[in-house]
């Protein structure tokens, strides 16, 4: 026995000598190819092991938004967003000495995707940070999960005020909220379209139904009459929510909800000879919107927290490369997730120089918390305790008329209005 526990020890000695020999050198500083979308069931990538100390080792941020379905549109640009963030930002990394990587993940825009994901994504150790998401539903479906594993979460796109309202320390947004967007929506509607009644359909979800519910609560306050308030799942075929509104005959069709459901139910009103005028939020500001219903929605306005890249003049830069390498006009939200990119960046940098290593998350989330202003290409942020921009820009847009490819066309829209506007 004695014999088995010696040579036990000096097999254990001599490999920790080689290993102490030849130790691998450090890896050159990269940032690393992108890996292809990662499938919702796809498993966790391994995890590579902690380095004995110094900046060392692979970090990744992750990604997670509709890569595939009818809210891809948004949903790519958003990864491709954080990914050209990445690879040009991601040197204040690579010049300590880390390895970057993306690890896009697809939520499909489905809660149960996002939230399956959520788990892979968590056990992946070298995730210290995470861009997304689309959808606020998909989000609030994820945050338990990251909020166990205190992974941060930024949001270039999430409006639902639960975001930030139900007590998550690890969620961020860049963007405004739908109880400011409603309101925004619904004073325009009133002083600015003179609209005296008001048809509300929503998409069901937490988002569409939400800023439905605020713009609804304004509406009730100032006066407009509230002709119907209705929620339906229907993607193609509009028809039994269409007679009632026909029937009811209202100066404006309110839509909660993202462009994907908008843009067959504009154009179907339109086709059957309802004149409303239309309104909806920031689920609407996509290229898409206007490829689909085409004249229905020409010179409609709507409200967003994104607006068209071609409104930040920081942006400039972004919207050539961004054209380059993806050989499309980038989308709405995109640049904004190449800031949450850099945000991600910042605190993870911070952190490490605090941790003179490679940071835990909990080290990550305790550097975003005092992280300051943050410059970006649409603007500058700096976050209150909720996780919210202390102050958020709205706009209302007016889509364009003119002919040619949506996704330029889309950068012509109009802004009626810019409001800079205190978090609630
Ligand atoms: N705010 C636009 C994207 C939709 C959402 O927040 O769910």
């Amino acid at each position: 026995m004695m014999k088995r526990v010696s040579a036990f020890l000096i097999f254990a000695l001599l490999g920790a000598l080689l290993a102490a020999c030849g130790a691998p050198a450090a890896p050159t500083p990269t940032v690393a190819p992108t890996t292809p979308p990662t499938e919702a069931t796809a498993a966790p990538a391994p995890t590579t092991p902690p380095p004995a100390g110094g900046m060392t080792g692979v970090i990744k941020i992750a990604t997670q938004s509709p890569l595939s379905g009818p809210q891809a549109a948004l949903g790519v640009g958003i990864r491709n967003g954080a990914e050209l963030g990445l690879e040009q930002l991601g040197k204040i990394l690579t010049d300590m000495g880390f390895t970057v990587e993306l690890a896009p993940f697809d939520d499909q825009a489905k809660p149960e995707v996002g939230s399956a994901n959520a788990k892979n994504i968590i056990s992946d150790n070298d995730i210290l940070c995470l861009v997304g998401h689309l959808n606020s539903g998909v989000a609030l479906a994820s945050l338990p999960d990251y909020q166990a594993a205190s992974l941060v979460m930024v949001s270039p796109a999430n409006t639902n005020p639960k975001i930030t309202e139900s007590g998550y320390p690890n969620a961020f947004r860049i963007v405004g909220r739908d109880d400011v967007q409603g309101a925004v929506g619904e004073e325009f509607a009133r002083t600015e379209l003179k609209i005296n009644s008001v048809y509300i359909i929503h998409d069901k979800t937490d988002y569409g139904q939400g800023v439905a519910e605020f713009f609804r609560q304004n509406a009730e306050k100032n006066g407009i009459q509230v002709l119907g308030f209705e929620g339906t799942e229907e993607q193609s075929v509009f028809d039994s929510i269409l007679t009632p509104i026909q029937a009811a005959n209202p100066d404006l069709i309110y839509f909660g909800g993202i462009y994907n459901q908008a843009a067959p139910l504009f154009k179907q009103a339109r086709d059957r000879g309802i004149t409303a005028a239309f309104l909806g939020p920031d689920g609407l500001d996509s290229p898409d919107l206007l490829k689909v219903a085409g004249d229905a929605v020409k010179g409609m306005y709507y409200t967003s927290v994104a607006a068209p890249v071609s409104q930040f003049p920081d942006a400039a830069k972004f919207a050539e490369d961004y054209q380059a390498k993806y050989n499309e006009a980038a989308p709405p939200f995109s640049a904004q997730a190449y800031d949450a990119m850099g945000i991600c960046l910042q605190a993870i940098a911070k952190a490490a120089e605090t941790a003179n290593g490679k940071p835990t998350r909990a080290q990550v989330l305790e550097a975003m918390k005092t992280l300051g202003a943050y410059k970006g290409i649409t603007g500058t942020y700096e976050f209150n305790a909720k996780g919210d921009p202390v102050k958020a820009t709205y706009f209302v847009l007016q889509v364009s008329t003119e002919a040619g490819d949506p996704a330029e066309v889309w950068n012509k829209n109009a802004v009626v209005k810019r409001l800079e506007i205190a978090a609630p």
